[in-house]
């Protein structure tokens, strides 16, 4: 029976479900590149140069495995701009008698592909996307009549699906969880892994050069662009970070330093993400690198957890709440992010740095995400909502299944805490804990109020007290709210005009990216 199969940009996978279900000799696989997609926010160029040159290369691999390919370019002249316009003109060409299409990763183009069979008029067979562990039907039942949702039990689940790192039904080591250990601070070292840097092909060039073109007021820049955009050369990158630096991975994981990018990272998160990368096998790589004894325990569980836990707890978490959760504003904040975002033109140097590297590569890691930029707009009390935009728009790794937890679940609190007991809200200690930042500063992380004090200081307590009513009783803020209320009245009044001052001078000078 003559089919078409679309293969959607996040789904670059030889064996992806819907290419299972079909015959190579009866169907047309359809890839599109479609202005719908690159614009429904305005992606990072590099982010967008990523996923058009992978596409273009993994439809080269797919006729090498004996598909027959119609590939979509932007610049056809007769594009139609979005993933069903472009359904249309396919059953035109080919006439299919079927659609088999994995489920799409957001909301947004789970709506468009459930119209197809209505608009026409052909049976659309929507497979499930097994490149996940927990089915959507699975994570719901595991969520059913519990009365809160928190990873690490979800975590454990995983933990005896898959037998990583199990001895026997113990953990092994017999803790589930190493991440206490996984708090350093790191120093500079010359031996720092530095991930590999793919030098762009013919094929990434022309794309570059479409990008520059098609998207030149879209956010951050494409001078420098590295990243592989083959299955074969993710792998290398992958091979690297086993070999490289998951042995130090856990004890620097929060760990950030001035003008190191990288540190003990994977930098895998794009590829996992969009298919060239299976983060199962990931995982059994990593704990066979523990069994070998070259990697320690903490780093390996560490680098599990986040995969098999963090990753599928938030795909669950998505699809569990449904369509409006991106509307969600427990703290109803309405402030704008201000418009330095977009240009990392700030003189508070962790915020620098963070969405510097962020503009130059698409990337920053996971405590900059959220304790630095994520932190910082929290305590503002910026629009969850368009938070959100900003990390969708500026991560090479993001898709809205995956970022719209994180972000408004796990780093703005937005859902109330259903994903985090707690905001992840700090003052400028933790940073300077964590980091060499503080000291190339200009401001004194010491000091709370003053025109020298860390602006993250006087932020902190104002967030606080200004949510009092909403975050008071919350069992893991008792202590900074004794602390809060056990001040001088004099001395909280001062801290509070320290933040109003801070934040009205904000609001007038830096407009905003949106
Ligand atoms: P590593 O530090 O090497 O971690 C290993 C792997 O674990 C990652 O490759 C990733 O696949 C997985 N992982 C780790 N933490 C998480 C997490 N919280 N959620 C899901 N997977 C995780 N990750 C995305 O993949 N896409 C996003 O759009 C995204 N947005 C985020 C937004 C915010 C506000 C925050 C706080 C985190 C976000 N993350 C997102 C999670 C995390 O920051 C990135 O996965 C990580 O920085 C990717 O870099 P890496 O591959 O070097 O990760
Ligand atoms: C993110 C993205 C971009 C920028 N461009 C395309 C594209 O032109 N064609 C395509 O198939 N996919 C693209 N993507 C990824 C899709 O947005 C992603 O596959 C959906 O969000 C999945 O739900
Ligand atoms: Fe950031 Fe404050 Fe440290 Fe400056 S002093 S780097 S603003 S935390």
């Amino acid at each position: 029976m003559k089919t078409l199969v679309p293969v959607l940009g996040d789904q670059l996978s030889l064996s992806l479900s819907s290419l299972r279900a079909a015959d190579p000799s009866e169907t047309v696989v359809l890839m599109m590149e479609v202005a719908e997609e690159t614009t429904y926010v305005r992606h990072h160029k590099q982010k967008i140069a990523y996923i058009l040159s992978a596409m273009r290369h993994h439809a080269e691999a797919l006729a090498k495995a004996g598909w027959t390919v119609d590939y979509v370019r932007l610049d056809d002249p007769d594009n139609a701009g979005s993933f069903t316009g472009e359904i249309a003109r396919a059953v035109q060409r080919h006439a299919p008698e079927r659609i088999v299409v994995t489920e799409a990763g957001e909301w947004r183009v789970m709506a468009m592909i459930e119209g197809w069979e209505t608009l026409f008029g052909i049976s659309v067979d929507i497979r499930a996307d097994d490149r996940f562990l927990a089915s959507h039907a699975e994570f719901d039942a595991w969520a059913e009549g519990r009365k809160e949702l928190r990873m690490e039990f979800f975590y454990r689940e995983m933990r005896r699906k898959t037998a990583l790192l199990m001895d026997g039904n113990k953990p092994v080591g017999g803790r589930w969880n190493f991440d206490k250990e996984n708090r350093k601070p790191a120093k500079t070292d010359l031996f720092m892994p530095r991930p590999h840097a793919f030098e762009p092909d013919a094929m990434t060039a022309e794309v570059l050069a479409l990008v520059e073109a098609r998207f030149a007021d879209h956010p951050g820049s494409l001078e420098g662009f590295a990243y592989a955009v083959t299955a074969n050369d993710a792998e290398k990158q992958a091979a690297y970070f086993l070999a490289k630096a998951l042995p130090q991975f856990g004890d620097y994981e929060d760990a950030m330093l001035t003008g190191e990018r990288f540190l003990w990272h994977s930098i895998l998160s794009p590829y996992i993400n969009s298919g060239l990368l299976d983060p199962v096998d990931l995982c059994r790589r990593a704990e066979a690198e523990y069994r070998a004894g070259r990697v320690p325990l903490n780093s390996v569980e560490g680098y599990i957890r986040q995969i098999i836990g963090w990753r599928e707890y938030m795909r669950g978490i998505y699809w569990r709440e449904g369509p409006d959760y991106v509307s969600r504003n427990f703290l109803r904040h309405t402030r704008k992010l201000p418009g330095w975002y977009w240009t990392g033109d700030t003189d508070m140097h962790c915020l620098k740095e963070a969405i510097g590297q962020t503009l130059a590569t698409a990337h920053a890691h996971h405590i900059q995400r959220l304790m630095v930029t994520g932190n910082f707009a929290l305590l503002i009390g910026a629009d969850p909502a368009e938070v959100h935009r900003w990390y969708l728009e500026v991560y090479i790794d993001a898709y809205e299944w995956v970022e719209l937890p994180n972000t408004l679940g796990m780093s703005q609190f937005g859902d109330g805490g259903l994903l985090g007991s707690k905001p992840y809200v700090s003052s400028g200690a933790y940073i300077d804990r964590m980091s060499d930042y503080c000291s190339h500063c200009r401001y004194d992380v010491k000091q709370r109020v003053g025109a020298d004090a860390c602006p993250y200081n006087a932020l902190y307590w104002d967030f606080l007290a200004r949510h009092e009513k909403k975050l008071g009783d919350n069992p893991r803020l008792r202590m900074p709210y004794n602390t809060w209320n056990k001040q001088s009245a004099q001395s909280r009044k001062e801290t509070r005009i320290q933040a109003e001052t801070f934040l009205r001078a904000l609001d007038k000078s830096t407009g905003t990216g949106y």
